[in-house]
């Protein structure tokens, strides 16, 4: 370190470069708010996960991005937009952070102001949320304040005057008033604070590399402590433990075996298994921490405009005789032609149309409302809930309670609906209403208020790459809730059509998987898919993307056979 010079030693090359200077007040601004979010995280431990500053100015960031960015970070990102979004916020608050302590040694009010700033903003997410409140904006206000003391204690070292006068980078020649070689040791940490503040034009170069490297260790420690206590009492929060110790029994009106010949993964290498595990399944929310919702304090109010308000805690679902369980696939409206944002479960649950029938649904209340823990709203047409049996309120995914990622404890769902209008997770409100009163939370951001799913086919397999010429599998799955699927059609380097073969069927809410058995030769191919529901629609070959309503058009893959 070589600015670091012992009292009065100086040499004027040394004094002329600010570097070193800068360099640890750039670490000085990067460790103040380490100590920010760290003790802010702690606060949350006590507090609640909603209280924690990177979740709440995360969440209103998601809200508040414009739709075009959204669908670039989902298109680039895929499902891990949300580990995109976390990464890009550190990155932007490194950047923050490294401006507010170069601007500290300059003015140590601009650092106060900085550090504040950055707690105000987390203050006022954590108030703004749809589940924030006061106490909820202290974790990011007390993070801030000792942020700023910490950014203080370690700017006060770095400009530690100790009897020598210095060009520094701005130029200023300015005469030190001596003493405090030592700013922990001297005991001056508060005066040293009260100077600080009060002086914005004293410079000085500093004397004394054990203070900064003390304040600066002291912040490191106490970044990582606060941070890591408060991520270890925020596992208080998880349910995992609740969920694990309930039991969910397949309910008398099962979903039986599949038919033989449904899936066909095993003998097609590649191809997508007829349901989708557990873990494997694809996550969509608006969330950046997944909610945690206490089985036991859950229940939902079904309210507006019914005739009886009815109210069901999760025993009261789980205890009744009409649950079912059903297989059913289920799509996300962002999923791209050929994309993944779609699986398929065995869900258990209770008919929505036997709740909404004790409720008494009153005439002209078209929009069922539904409102999750984390804010999230969603609009789905009454007569959509009223169509079929298979719409419910599920708590049983493959066997087991929902997973915390998929809603638990209590989803709704409905065959046919792309999720953002049917498939509500952490589900604790119902209320019927109409499109006029209430637009839902992707309907403000100007998705269509309807949106059933799209016919859609993909091909899973070949790969593009790595396939050896001589007989290949061309497999894919294809839906069509609610008609079925009544042909799928394979068409390679633009020649006929040719027809697959289809899976067994599942029932008409299950994707349907495909085959077609080909002679590949070495060289470039292209391979396209088109299916044919059983009301007889062809897939559109015309390309939509997937604002506002879904994408269309055929998957066509490029193949290279070696
Ligand atoms: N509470 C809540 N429910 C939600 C969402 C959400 O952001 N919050 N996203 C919806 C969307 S857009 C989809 S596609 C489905 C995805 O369900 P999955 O994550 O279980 O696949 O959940 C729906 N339910
Ligand atoms: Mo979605």
């Amino acid at each position: 370190m070589p600015c670091v010079i012992d009292t009065g030693t100086q040499t004027p090359q040394r004094a002329g470069n600010p570097w070193p200077r800068r360099l640890r007040a750039a670490i000085a601004g990067i460790l103040a708010a380490a100590v920010a979010l760290g003790v802010a995280e702690l606060i949350a431990g006590l507090v609640g996960p909603n209280s924690s500053p990177v979740v709440v100015v995360g969440g209103s960031a998601i809200d508040a991005t414009p739709r075009p960015v959204k669908d670039f970070a989902i298109r680039t990102f895929g499902e891990s937009d949300k580990i995109a979004l976390v990464i890009g916020t550190l990155a932007l608050i490194v950047v923050f952070a490294i401006v507010v302590g170069l601007l500290s040694l300059r003015d140590r009010r601009i650092g106060v102001a900085g550090i504040g700033l950055f707690g105000a903003v987390g203050a006022l997410a954590a108030f703004t949320r749809p589940t924030g409140d006061l106490l909820d904006t202290l974790s990011s206000l007390l993070g801030a304040v000792v942020g700023i003391v910490a950014l203080l204690l370690m700017i006060s070292a770095l400009t530690q005057p100790a009897g020598v006068t210095t060009d520094d980078d701005d130029g200023a020649a300015t005469e030190s008033s001596g003493g405090g070689r030592d700013m922990v040791a001297s005991g001056g940490v508060l005066d040293n604070l009260r100077q600080n503040l009060g002086h914005r034009d004293r410079k000085g170069v500093s004397m004394d590399r054990r203070g900064f490297f003390i304040a600066g260790g002291v912040a490191a420690g106490v970044a990582a402590v606060t941070g890591g206590a408060g991520t270890l009492i925020q596992r208080r929060f998880d349910i995992s433990a609740a969920r694990d110790a309930l039991n969910i029994q397949t309910p008398a009106d099962a979903a039986g075996a599949v038919p033989a010949g449904a899936d066909l993964a095993s003998e097609v290498p590649g191809l997508t298994p007829l349901f989708t595990d557990n873990a494997d399944f694809y996550r969509v929310d608006i969330n950046i921490t997944v909610p945690q919702v206490s089985p036991t304090d859950w229940s939902i109010r079904i309210h507006g405009r019914v005739q009886n308000e009815l109210t069901f805690s999760l025993a009261d679902l789980m205890a009744r005789d009409d649950v079912i369980e059903r297989d059913i696939t289920i799509t996300c409206v962002s999923n791209t032609v050929g994309g993944g944002l779609a699986g398929s479960a065995r869900w258990i649950g209770v008919p929505l149309r036997n709740l909404l029938d004790e409720a008494g649904v009153e005439d002209g209340a078209d929009q069922v409302l539904t409102t999750a823990v984390d804010g999230f709203t969603i609009g789905t047409p009454t007569e959509d809930c009223l169509r079929t049996e298979n719409a419910m309120l599920a708590f049983g995914m493959n066997g087991e309670p929902l997973p915390a990622e998929h809603g638990f404890p209590v989803r709704m769902l409905v065959p046919g609906l792309y999720g953002y209008v049917s498939a509500t997770k952490w589900v604790v409100d119902m209320e019927l209403t109409t499109f006029g009163e209430v637009a839902p939370y992707w309907v403000q951001r100007e998705w269509d208020e309807t949106a059933p799913i799209k016919l859609a086919s993909r091909i899973d397999t070949p790969a593009s790459v790595g396939v050896k010429a001589g007989d290949v599998m061309i497999a894919g799955v294809a839906w069509a809730q609610t008609r079925g699927i009544a042909k799928v059609e394979v068409r390679i380097d633009g020649g006929d059509w040719q027809q697959a073969e289809l899976a067994a069927e599942t029932n008409v809410e299950m994707w349907r998987q495909w085959r077609l058995p080909w002679r590949a030769e070495t060289g470039q191919h292209t391979l396209s898919v088109r299916a044919t529901d059983q009301a007889g629609e062809v897939q559109t070959e015309e390309r939509a993307e997937p604002f506002p309503n879904g994408a269309s058009g055929w998957h066509t893959l490029q193949v290279f056979i070696q």
